[in-house]
Formats: structure tokens, sequence, C-alpha cells
């Protein structure tokens, strides 16, 4: 039983992943980290999860790695850190995330952010990588993923400065695809994840692929990768399903196959 997380099931294949170590507004250290990775590879094995949700509290979302945890941590203990291989677990995750936000998305919280692939964002939320502050830079992805998020200039002056956004400017930016009331932040994500689990499993696998790809090669590369996706999903049962049910005006049942 994980202790820094409660997960709940919803149908039709969704998961609900909620951070809970409220004493340190969800700061990432190992043990939370490790229990995330663990659960999403759970959910990637699981046939009947189709897409993930994953959020924080009301105040946090996560405020970054635990900081008293990393004062523990000298640069042999950050080479052979734990954490590493947690977050690469997290990184290839292959089914739909979405990430909920309220409050603080800080450091680490922000680069966990950016590995979902949609964010909704409650009013109050604030994204920042405050690492500059501490002698640091991000570490997790964040100069990387949140570049190609908001373009070089905001990035920049996020990073450097340590300052966060609000969602709205967040939204603006590309970061954050809808913002919510603070309430309904978890519910909005919800709704989107179980539309997302009616549709066709491997139509959604590999549609996501297709556009992170869009963010780590050439545009020919890309277009050889979708056109070789779409190719693919053109001998599935479940494209003869959908269109079918399209002629026929009904529902289509999609298997996975
Ligand atoms: N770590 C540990 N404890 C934290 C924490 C954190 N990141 N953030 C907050 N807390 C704790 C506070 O110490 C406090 O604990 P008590 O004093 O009550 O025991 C409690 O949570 C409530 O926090 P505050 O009292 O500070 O609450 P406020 O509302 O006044 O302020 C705040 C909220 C989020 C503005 C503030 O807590 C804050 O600035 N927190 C630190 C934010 C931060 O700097 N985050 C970046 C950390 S560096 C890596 C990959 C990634 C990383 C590292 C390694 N590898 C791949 C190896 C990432 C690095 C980072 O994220």
């Amino acid at each position: 039983m994980p202790q820094t997380l409660a997960v709940e099931f919803f149908a039709p294949g969704v998961r609900l992943i909620t951070l809970q170590r409220p004493q340190a507004l969800n700061a990432l250290n190992t043990q939370l980290l490790s229990e995330l990775a663990a659960e999403l590879a759970d959910a990637q094995a699981d046939d009947g999860t189709r897409a993930v949700v994953l959020t924080g509290s009301r105040k946090a979302f996560a405020a970054g790695a635990d900081i008293n945890e990393m004062a523990e941590r000298n640069l042999v203990g950050i080479l052979n850190d734990p954490r590493q291989a947690a977050w690469q677990a997290i990184t290839h995750f292959n089914k739909p995330l979405i990430a909920a936000v309220n409050g603080f998305a800080l450091g680490g919280g922000c680069e966990l952010a950016m590995h979902a692939d949609i964010i909704i964002a409650g009013e109050d939320a604030r994204f920042g990588q405050p690492e500059i502050n501490l002698g640091i830079m991000p570490g997790a992805g964040g100069t990387q993923r949140l570049l190609r998020a908001v373009g070089k200039s905001m990035a920049m002056q996020m990073v450097l400065t340590g300052e966060p956004i609000g969602a709205r400017h967040a939204q603006r930016a590309g970061l954050v695809s809808e913002v919510t009331q603070p309430e309904f932040t978890v519910e909005r994500a919800l709704h989107i994840a179980r539309n997302i689990a009616g549709k066709a499993p491997l139509a959604v696998r590999l549609a996501k692929e297709a556009l992170l790809k869009a963010m780590d090669t050439d545009l020919a590369s890309g277009l050889r990768f979708e056109r070789h996706a779409f190719t693919v999903l053109a001998g599935t049962r479940d494209r003869d399903e959908g269109i079918r049910a399209f002629q026929e005006k009904r529902t289509p049942t999609f298997t996975g196959q």
C-alpha cells in the first residue's frame, strides 16, 4: 500500500492518483517518487486502465523536490540518486496522463506536471522553477520541457529569476490547456480522462507518441512516424468498428485490437 499517494478507480478505465504529503506540500521525496513510479508502472501494465489523472491538494500540487532530503545528498549521492530511476519510469509512461493542478507546482512539481500530456489548472495554481534560489537549476526536464511549452523568453525569465507564474499566464503561454475554479479542477480532468478512456486505445497510444515526437524530432521524421502510425491503425479492428459505428449511427465499442 502506498503511503504517500491515494489511488481511486473510475469507469471506464480511469485511475486518479492523489499525492499526499500535506506536511511538506507534497514535496517529492524518494518514497513519493518511487511510489508514483510504481503506480504508473502498474497502470501501464493494466489493460483496464486507459487514462490517468494526477493531482495534489488544494494548496499544492507539489512544492518541488524535498529540500531536506536534498540537503543530505552530496555529489556522489546525486550521481547514484534513486530518484533518477523513478523520474525515468514517470517519463516513459505511455498512456494519457492528465495533471489537475491547484496551488503550488514548483521545481520538480512543475516538472512533474509537465510530464503530463494535458494540464488543467485551478485559478490559484502557481507554476515555477525556483531552483536558482537554491543555487541549482532544474534537473528533471525543466529547462527542456518548459522552453518547449512556453517559448524561450518566458522559460528564461522563469528559470533565471525563479519567479512563478499564475494559472492564466500559464494558459496564455501554452503550458496549461484549461483554467477552472479550484474546486472543479479534478472533476474537469476526470471528465477529459473519461472521454479519452472511451476512445480506441491503440489510436490514443500512437497519437500520443506522434505528438510527443513533434517535440524532439525534425518535421520530415515526425511526418514519417505519423504516416507509419496511421498505416498501422488502418489494420486494426477498432478502426473498422469506428467507421461502422458512424455509418450505423451508434456509439462505437472499442476493444483495443
Ligand atoms: N521540500 C521540503 N519541505 C517543503 C518544501 C520542499 N520543497 N516546500 C515546502 N515544504 C514544507 C515547509 O518546510 C513547511 O514545513 P514545516 O516548516 O511546517 O515543517 C511546510 O512544507 C509548509 O511550507 P511553508 O510554511 O513554507 O508554506 P508557505 O505557504 O509559507 O510557502 C512555498 C509555500 C511553496 C512558497 C514554500 O514552502 C517554498 O518556497 N517551498 C520551496 C519551493 C522550492 O524551492 N521548490 C524547489 C525545490 S528544488 C532531481 C530532479 C528534480 C529535482 C531535484 C533532483 N533528480 C532527477 C535527481 C528538483 C529540485 C527542486 O524541486
